[in-house]
């Protein structure tokens, strides 16, 4: 993309009513625009970086056996008052009526909706196991919204559900989701802690959060520093045995991790106390086991090998895909602007062009810019009639990962510059070199 001809609405100024940094970036870096409160409209950059979370999460889900589907955003109240959480939910809740007098919702979650699909469609435990997922928007009236995506009323969600025929399995697939998400948070630079936690209006008894360590994080958090040193890493995991989940499982919640509505003061005591952390955390995920909570107040049955009607044991899992962004930022950022993670970021490096009009300089730029772009990479090419210093200041703010700043001087000598935005570091080499750095950097093969 050259940026004379792309949509980026930067802000020269630090808006006011942004109150944490992830908020004020992405204002300023032109990702987002509020509509109303709480509801933001994407903007080119942001929304390439929502697709980027959104593929991972996608990639990730199916790697584990989930199956991808979408459901509405606009539900009938009938299956709601059916599991009774019509009213239990309360003013959270968006309620519309429809010109016929119907009442509708706007989904805050579809664990109604996903039973009812069930029910009409499966009647055998070998149909069994089943895990669907969609990633879709969900309505919140949240009564404070705030922090930008962080605390939508609009947010865009992934929700699965599992389907099993025994509290086992169903506990196996909880597991499973434990693993995805270690690896699916890894892959976006995100170390995400899975925490014990309260289930709320979900329902059940086992539950655990994800959470990524922040200062501006909006839940109290508590556990024992040995646990920021486990990596999940790039080992291998098959998501059918039981075994390997269960013991990722252990590995990351044997520790000590609760959030405050779980905290236990004796409990936490036992930890050593040079362990003991208290911090603050930005959830990201949540999975739930609620057994038959749904299936039972909606008759989601299957036979068993005897032939008996048996309620299926379920549960759901959620990642907070648009709350993501605000989490990398929060987690990812210095003063000049945000920092992406090579797997999420908009445009996999910068093009700055020090001298616009100068034959040699634009030449080398179209060059890098198509060679670049020959073997998959996506470069933003900063070809505007701007002083270097403000090309720079844009790129910083806007945190590619990766920039290559071409001027006369350096084409002189056959190099160009490629500095990374996280180390600050400078390199001078061809521009050939540069161009295999930046395949490798992304995993791509150059002859
Ligand atoms: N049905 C279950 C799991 S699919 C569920 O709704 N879980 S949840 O309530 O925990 O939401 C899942 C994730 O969505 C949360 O972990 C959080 O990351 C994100 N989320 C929840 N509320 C908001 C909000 N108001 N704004 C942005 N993200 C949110």
């Amino acid at each position: 993309m050259r940026l004379s001809r792309y949509f980026l609405p930067v802000l020269k100024e630090t808006p006011a009513e942004a109150q944490i940094v992830s908020h004020r970036l992405m204002l300023r870096a032109g990702m987002i625009k509020q509509a109303s409160a709480g509801i933001y409209s994407w903007l080119p950059l942001g929304y390439k970086v929502l697709r980027n979370i959104e593929t991972i999460v996608h990639e990730e889900q199916v790697r584990a056996g989930h199956i991808p589907m979408l459901m509405p955003t606009l539900q009938s109240a009938e299956l709601w008052k059916e599991s009774g959480r019509y009213d239990a939910y309360g003013p959270e809740m968006l309620r519309v009526r429809d010109r016929h007098g119907r009442d509708m919702l706007y989904g805050p979650t579809n664990e109604e909706l996903i039973t009812d699909i069930f029910r009409s469609h499966v009647g055998s435990y070998k149909d069994l196991p089943l895990t669907l997922y969609h990633i879709q928007w969900k309505f919140r009236d949240e009564i404070r919204p705030r922090f930008g995506v962080m605390r939508g009323r609009e947010f865009l969600m992934k929700d699965g559900y599992n389907f099993d025929l025994t509290k086992e399995d169903a506990l196996h697939a909880y597991n499973r989701h434990l693993v995805s998400y270690l690896r699916t948070y890894e892959r976006m630079g995100l170390q995400a802690i899975p925490m014990r936690a309260d289930s709320g209006p979900i329902g059940g008894d086992d539950t655990h959060e994800f959470l990524v360590l922040a200062e501006t994080g909006e839940s109290e958090v508590f556990y024992d520093s040995e646990i920021t040193d486990l990596k999940f890493g790039d080992r291998e995991i098959d998501y059918d045995s039981v075994d390997q989940c269960q013991a990722v499982l252990e590995e990351f919640t044997s520790r000590y991790a609760r959030t405050d509505e779980t905290h236990d003061e004796a409990e936490f005591a036992k930890v050593p106390e040079e362990r003991r952390r208290t911090a603050r955390g930005i959830e990201v995920g949540q999975i739930f086991y609620f057994g038959t909570k749904y299936s039972d107040a909606m008759g989601a049955t299957v036979a068993d090998a005897e032939g008996n009607k048996v309620p299926v044991h379920m549960g759901s899992h959620g990642i907070g895909v648009s709350r993501l962004l605000g989490a990398i930022i929060e987690a990812s950022h210095d003063d000049n602007g945000i920092i992406w993670p090579e797997g999420v970021t908009p445009f996999h490096c910068g093009i700055v062009n020090l001298k616009q009009g100068d034959e040699e300089a634009d030449a080398a730029c179209e060059a890098l810019y198509g060679s670049l772009t020959a073997i998959g990479l996506e470069p933003l090419y900063d070809d505007r009639n701007e002083r270097a210093g403000g090309k720079f200041a844009t790129m910083d703010l806007i945190g590619l990962p990766w920039r290559i700043t071409v001027g006369p001087r350096g084409l002189k000598n056959g190099v160009v510059e490629l500095t990374s935005r996280r180390t600050v570091d400078s390199e001078e080499l061809p521009p050939e070199q540069a161009i295999a750095r930046i395949a490798a950097i992304y995993g791509i093969a150059t002859a």
